[in-house]
């Protein structure tokens, strides 16, 4: 059984800190799961381009307000509660509100190896640890 809190992610490798968003990586493909899940805070006034090409996530929001829009599609608005799920690897911004950042639960398959931030596409690659 794996256990970990949060307090023992941020500051290490495992918190992947970005101009627009902080991802707290709470499992990884190392933990052996078949996916990752990371404590995300989006940070407040930021858009970030986002295409999942190698992956879905599905996406749970705790904390904030902001929208997703899907690139040639809809806009939907995210408050705590709503959950969205790339199941297409929809090709998206995502933005937070400018009063406040938004705290996502993200699950990612196949996991996250860790060091993975988008590329100027919006991709994360596929890696190896
Ligand atoms: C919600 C979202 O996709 N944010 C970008 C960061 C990503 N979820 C991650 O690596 O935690």
């Amino acid at each position: 059984m794996i256990v970990k809190h949060l307090e023992d992610i941020i500051g290490t490798s495992d918190d992947v800190d970005t101009p627009t968003w902080n991802s707290r990586r709470l499992l990884l493909k190392k933990d052996g799961m078949g996916f990752a899940l990371n404590d995300t805070v989006i940070k407040a006034g930021t858009e970030t381009l986002i295409w999942y090409q190698n992956h879905v996530e599905a996406v749970y929001c705790i904390e904030g307000e902001g929208e997703i829009e899907v690139v040639g599609g809809k806009t939907y608005p995210i408050k705590p509660g709503m959950i969205y799920a790339l199941d297409g690897h929809e090709k998206h911004y995502l933005r937070a509100a400018a009063s406040t950042h938004m705290r996502m639960v993200c699950v990612f398959n196949p996991p996250l190896t860790g060091s993975e931030v988008h590329d100027e596409r919006g991709v994360y690659p596929v890696l190896d640890e």
